[in-house]
């Protein structure tokens, strides 16, 4: 791996691989190892990431159901971002549900150059005419933040007149250096406008909320579908089958379980200070990796009847779960994979392939930070730099109240000194001997990645999928889950062991020459040099 890092980097003008030598990792257990990553991508590498926007209304607001998203900019940012992340929805009682629309101002010339807050509040009136949401959401796109249209007036003013609430995001696509400005955005607002709103007590015994998941595929139904059985009450989640009424009493839960940290730790921690929320991190993807999960919930609540009922459900489903894989388990095992996905899944999915046997060799996230790598513990060391400062931090203080300490003072230090609650260890600690870490994977090293190891599977998105494939290596898509799911929970694993056992062992691949087996190509240096 060394070798390799040398020889891809090699490619770049020595400046750029000055940086990106920063971005790799060869994993040493037994070493404490630091990466590079929240940077800028250097312009004129083929990056995965995504922009400010798209953290924030495709990811974390945009699949709440039952509110009006309105789009503020010219129509493609609109249109990029229309049910393209396959998160899904149960409309509620009042039978409402506003995903399969687009809504936006669709800005032209006129508009950048006099300005769009006019446009704005009429598209905002107009869809409380025809669809009277109990709440709409404003995005702005980059021209929006260029010319400088004031959404947070036009929402304070339309607020007024329509009386309904209007959440304002001033998500300019530029902010920041990925998606990832936009999940801190996002989670700002919703802790500042929404959440502590409504003081309805839950109905359940033990309450909760999950934090940072997205019901791609209907892996939040599968999810729910097993606490359920369990006995656990789900107040809300954010924001996957999302619902703006039940975020408004989030609140009230007594533990937030944090399945995405990169998109939703603000929150979980805003959360705990606020309101004395405590988190603990769980990963619902795989078999034991759910087993575990649950468990770690029973900890928390230290309640007996709620043990054995978890210990009897995860009996009975890993055993369902076990007997549905292992005939794929025994086409799959020693198989290798590299996953390269935004900030969490590239860590969860190695769970789900420990247990169909497969040995994951390079992993690495698009716009994670280092604390998702490394670990929490690295957080007070980070840097904040001129693109993070970019991006508002609340001050919160403990809510006067609606502050209640759900556990005392020393039973909270046990559970965190367990590690049960208010930690995350990140990826580089489970990655094996000798693998490789690479952040913001850039286009050529992947291709590097491939000729050099010959994975027999890659998990990544629509950017590099067909040209991983064209490379004769099938290439699992982890974002949109090729349009399968759900692959979360016990029978969500099954699910996805159908599916990589599909891919991995298709004849077809044994069929497929690739151009340069049969005709020779062009070498060639990036740069000036
Ligand atoms: Fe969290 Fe996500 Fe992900 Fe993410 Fe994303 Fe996504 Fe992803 Mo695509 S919130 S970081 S910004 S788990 S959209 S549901 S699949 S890159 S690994
Ligand atoms: C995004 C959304 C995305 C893109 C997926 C992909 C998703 O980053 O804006 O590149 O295939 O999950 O839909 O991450």
């Amino acid at each position: 791996p060394e070798e390799f890092i040398k020889e891809v980097t090699d490619l770049y003008p020595t400046k750029v691989a000055k940086k990106r030598q920063k971005h790799f990792i060869v994993r040493r257990p037994d070493e404490e190892q630091a990466i590079e990553a929240n940077v800028r991508t250097i312009p004129g590498i083929i990056t995965q990431r995504g922009c400010c926007y798209a953290g924030c209304k495709g990811v974390v607001i945009g699949p709440v159901g039952d509110m009006v998203h309105i789009v503020h900019g010219p129509i493609g940012c609109a249109f990029y971002a229309w049910n393209t992340r396959r998160n899904l929805f149960t409309p509620r009682e009042d039978g409402k549900n506003y995903l399969p629309y687009c809504f936006s101002t669709d800005m032209q010339d006129e508009d950048v150059i006099f300005g769009g807050e006019k446009k704005l509040k009429q598209a905002i009136k107009e869809a409380h005419e025809i669809f009277k949401p109990k709440a709409i959401s404003v995005h702005a796109t980059c021209p929006v933040g260029l010319i400088g249209d004031d959404i947070q007036s036009v929402a304070r003013q339309m607020k007024e007149e329509l009386g309904v609430e209007i959440l304002a995001f001033n998500c300019e696509g530029y902010k920041g250096v990925s998606q990832s400005g936009g999940h801190h955005i996002a989670n700002n607002k919703l802790f500042d406008q929404v959440v502590g709103t409504d003081d309805t007590e839950p109905e359940g015994k033990f309450n909760i909320n999950i934090l940072g998941e997205y019901n791609i595929g209907g892996d939040a139904w599968e999810i729910e579908r097993v606490l359920h059985r369990c006995g656990i009450n789900v107040i809300s989640t954010f924001s996957g089958d999302g619902s703006y009424d039940e975020m408004k009493r989030s609140h009230m839960a007594d533990l937030n379980l944090v399945m995405c940290h990169r998109s939703i730790n603000y929150m979980a921690e805003m959360m705990e200070t606020g309101f004395g929320i405590p988190w603990a991190k769980v990963n619902f993807i795989g078999i034991h990796a759910m087993a575990k999960s649950l468990r770690k919930i029973a900890r928390f609540f230290e309640n007996e009847e709620l043990t054995v009922a978890m210990e009897t459900v995860i009996a009975e489903e890993v055993a369902e779960a076990e007997a549905a894989i292992a005939p794929y388990r025994e086409r799959l095992k020693g198989k290798t994979v590299m996953l390269f996905v935004g900030g969490s899944r590239a860590h969860h999915y190695q769970e789900v392939f420990k247990d169909l046997g497969m040995q994951t060799i390079v992993s690495g996230y698009e716009f994670a930070h280092r604390d998702d790598y490394e670990g929490r513990q690295v957080i007070p060391e980070l840097k904040v730099d001129a693109d993070s400062r970019n991006i508002e931090e609340l001050k919160v203080q403990a809510d006067p109240d609606r502050f209640r300490a759900r556990k005392s003072t020393e039973a909270l230090e046990k559970l965190k000194a367990e590690k049960v609650i208010d930690y995350y260890e990140g990826l580089i600690p489970d990655m094996g001997n000798g693998t490789l870490v690479i952040d913001d994977l850039s286009h050529v090293e992947l291709e590097k990645l491939i000729e050099k190891f010959k994975p027999d599977m890659i998990c990544s998105g629509i950017k590099d999928k067909y040209i991983i494939e064209k490379f004769g290596v099938p290439s699992k898509q982890l974002h949109n889950y090729d349009y399968s799911g759900p692959y979360a929970g016990f029978r969500g694993a099954v699910n996805f062991a159908r599916d990589v056992d599909m891919m991995i062992n298709n004849p077809a691949w044994k069929l497929l020459k690739t151009p340069w087996e049969t005709q020779p190509i062009l070498k060639a240096k990036l740069g000036s040099e």
